[in-house]
């Protein structure tokens, strides 16, 4: 820090200078990233309640009502209006605070040893972190062709030290559904715990299956689950921080709660990571989700798909790149038989076009803020690329 401080005219213009290095999602370049531009609503919101905390809910009984209606609204929307569960700073916390529970309630069945919990090879990063912070071995089971979990598999993963099934509703590198109705039978049958990692496609699906498209059973519907994650802040339009864990009711965080006694607004048990948190991005999520409703996501979800059909034939008329598999929601993934994919993202890079890269894929999400003319902007390039690369 400096001694004398600087004017904020002097900060305004240095930080005007610094931040032109970022990538903005209204240049249309970032292609790769599941967050976008939040909703104007929710952008005056934050800054006007900036400092509501919900870390000490006891002083903001308001901010807190709110979060409890926001859950509301999202258990609806995944069939459950008895759902209990927090908004947390994103999916990694939600999937972090699901594993949490999961082996709390599991490692009483085991009698000792490591717990563990089977996940699809497809599942994010943020369950290698949970098993490390939490102690339990990760089971990892391979996919079909379609890159869904194989529910005979995972049968066959099952051993006496078996906690939890997870299941993703929405992978992070094509967005594919695993067959969770599939899942919950085996849950059921085994007694497991299931847990469903929607962080992305649970603001995308119930959309789709408004809009006609047939997808599999995801959510609550399925006796079996126990939690989803759910992030508004990714296509809820919603700013960070804002994610989403529901449980399918509350008594399976009633017994894995944090007692926090003195706080200046009495005592708060909670089963989350963080103590100090946004009350301004809950607020700002409740108000999104009531503007947009139902059909102002549904419009949204259908834009999305609209733009995700441009791409997806545009690509299958460039030689040399292929799809992935067919989109399921508005995740395409490129790849090439006869092409060098990262030699591809580097020439991409250097147009300045981000996309996200996976071991053998390059992984577009067609967020909101991607419109037409960028895409075929995109693929005008790709296509020049494709013919310089060998
Ligand atoms: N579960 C799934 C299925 C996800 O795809 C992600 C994030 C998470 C959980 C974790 O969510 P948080 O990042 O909110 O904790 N998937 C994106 C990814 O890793 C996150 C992301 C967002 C990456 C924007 C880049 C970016 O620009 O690809």
């Amino acid at each position: 820090m400096n001694q004398s401080g600087v004017p904020q005219e002097k900060i305004l213009e240095e930080l005007s200078e610094k931040l032109n290095k970022d990538l903005t999602y209204e240049s249309g370049k970032i292609l790769g990233s599941m967050c976008t531009i939040p909703h104007d609503l929710a952008r005056k919101l934050m800054t006007i309640y900036l400092e509501k905390n919900l870390g000490d809910p006891g002083l903001f009984k308001g901010t807190q009502e709110i979060e409890i209606e926001t859950i509301k609204m999202l258990g609806s929307l995944l069939n459950n209006p008895k759902s209990w569960g927090y908004i947390v700073s994103g999916g990694t916390e939600g999937n972090i605070v699901a594993m949490r529970i999961a082996r709390n309630i599991g490692r009483t069945k085991i009698r000792g040893g490591t717990p563990e919990i089977i996940i699809p090879t497809s599942a994010h990063i943020s369950f290698d972190k949970a098993a490390d912070l939490l102690g339990i071995r990760l089971v990892r089971v391979n996919l079909d062709r379609e890159y869904r979990v194989k529910p005979s598999e995972v049968k066959k993963a099952i051993t006496d030290k078996t906690i939890a099934i997870v299941g993703i509703a929405g992978t992070t590198s094509l967005g594919t559904i695993d067959p969770i109705e599939e899942l919950s039978e085996i849950a059921l049958e085994k007694n497991l715990y299931l847990h469903i990692d929607a962080a992305f496609g649970g603001m995308v699906i119930p959309f789709l299956e408004r809009l006609g498209y047939k997808l599999p059973k995801f959510d609550f519907r399925n006796q079996g689950v126990c939690s989803i994650t759910i992030d508004p802040h990714k296509m809820g339009l919603a700013p960070i921080p804002a994610g989403g864990i529901l449980f399918k009711d509350r008594t399976y965080i009633l017994e894995n709660c944090f007692e926090i006694p003195y706080l200046a607004g009495g005592t708060y048990a909670h089963p989350i990571i963080l103590g100090t948190r946004s009350g301004a991005a809950v607020i700002a999520t409740w108000a999104t989700l009531k503007h947009l409703g139902i059909e102002g996501y549904t419009r949204i979800v259908k834009n999305c798909m609209e733009v995700t059909h441009q791409l997806e034939k545009g690509i299958q008329q460039i030689k040399n790149v292929e799809l992935a598999t067919k989109p399921v929601m508005n995740i395409v993934g490129i790849t090439s038989k006869k092409l060098d994919i990262c030699q591809i993202d580097q020439e991409l890079r250097k147009l300045r076009w981000a996309l996200g890269k996976f071991e053998n894929l390059l992984r577009i999400v067609v967020m909101p803020h991607v419109k037409p003319q960028h895409i075929q902007q995109f693929l005008a390039d790709l296509e020049q690329i494709t013919k310089k690369s060998k």
